[in-house]
């Protein structure tokens, strides 16, 4: 069986599964076809949505500063990012690399389109030798280990707040996933967003110009058009939703009526009741003692933490002890 027909076949057991589920539910990961990745970066250039320009701003000023706090770097230097979105992040943390250092970069991502920008963004580095993972952080994270072991010289970038789409105890798994290979001493870069105003979480994940609602939407055409669905897009609201007691924004996507749904390829058909929900996305939140305390339960411990005040987002360093 091909790899693409196993990934399909896949992606079309979860969303059965995640349908069937009550309250209704689809993996957030899966809103990264090529259309959606696409709308993420857009939504990454909005005025609202304030994640990527701050950690942008923090690691061009620190850059040099994380580089310094490698162990030891005549060796080389491995680097490990988890997601890697266009690759503006990586490149801007190889610029506090010095060029005389040879880095291996290792990136992870279940977008085949994402990984492909990054390589060409950060091509320009005569110093650096790529090898990508097209696969989700836990396969990928198996992939790489056997390049790391014993290897302290190493640098883990988990940015974005991507570590906010995992609920606690994923986020707290996915963590000890990154620890095992590492030997002590290497280093973890933890973006991750803080907690801030409804008001402004709200007008992030759901932005007056609706290219969220369009991220969020496309997964029921991307389900149409992989699973030969027949999602009338049109009877579904976007709706992000501020759950404080969870602190985390929920991303949903609403049914306008009554409606059935059939999913050819899976053999499935769904019943909508009219305001029944599928819920899409979580997007935690935290405070920075909240950062400190996951690392440290990973395994980690915290050399640096520098904050944007700005858009109240944290970009935490951590060693691995
Ligand atoms: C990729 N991830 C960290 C984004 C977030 O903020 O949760 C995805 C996103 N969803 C809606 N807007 C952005």
């Amino acid at each position: 069986m091909s790899s693409d027909q196993t990934v399909l076949d896949t992606f079309a057991a979860d969303v059965v599964r995640d349908l069937c589920r009550q309250p209704k539910q689809l993996q957030a990961r899966y809103l990264y076809d090529a259309l959606g990745s696409s709308l993420f970066d857009a939504i990454c250039r909005l005025p609202w949505y304030r994640i990527t320009r701050a950690e942008a701003r923090l690691l061009r000023g620190h850059a040099r500063e994380i580089a310094n706090a490698l162990p030891s770097r005549d060796g080389g230097v491995a680097l490990v990012e988890l997601g890697c979105g266009n690759g503006e992040k990586l490149a801007a943390l190889l610029e506090g690399i010095p060029q005389n250092v040879p880095v291996d970069v290792h990136l992870i991502d279940i977008s085949t389109d994402a990984l492909q920008a990054t390589g060409a963004r950060i091509a320009r580095f005569e110093n650096v030798r790529t090898t990508s993972h097209p696969a989700a952080y836990d396969e990928g994270l198996r992939s790489v280990q056997p390049f790391l072991q014993h290897r302290p010289c190493t640098l883990t970038l988990l940015l974005g707040s991507n570590i906010g789409n995992f609920d606690p105890p994923a986020a707290q798994a996915l963590l000890r996933a990154i620890r095992a290979p590492l030997a002590n001493g290497a280093l973890l870069l933890l973006g991750a967003d803080l907690v801030k105003s409804e008001a402004d979480l709200l007008l992030a994940y759901d932005d007056p110009l609706g290219v969220t609602a369009a991220f969020n939407k496309n997964l029921l055409v991307r389900i149409n058009r992989e699973l030969d669905a027949d999602f009338d897009v049109t009877a579904f609201d976007h709706r992000a939703v501020w759950n404080a007691r969870e602190q985390r924004v929920e991303m949903h996507l609403v049914s306008r009526r009554t409606h059935r749904v059939r999913l050819a390829a899976a053999d499935l058909s769904v019943q909508f009741a009219e305001g029944e929900s599928i819920w899409t996305e979580s997007s935690y939140k935290y405070t920075p003692l909240d950062i400190g305390r996951m690392g440290t339960d990973g395994g980690f411990r915290v050399i640096r933490q520098w904050i944007d005040e700005e858009a109240q987002f944290a970009l935490t360093l951590f060693v691995a002890n």
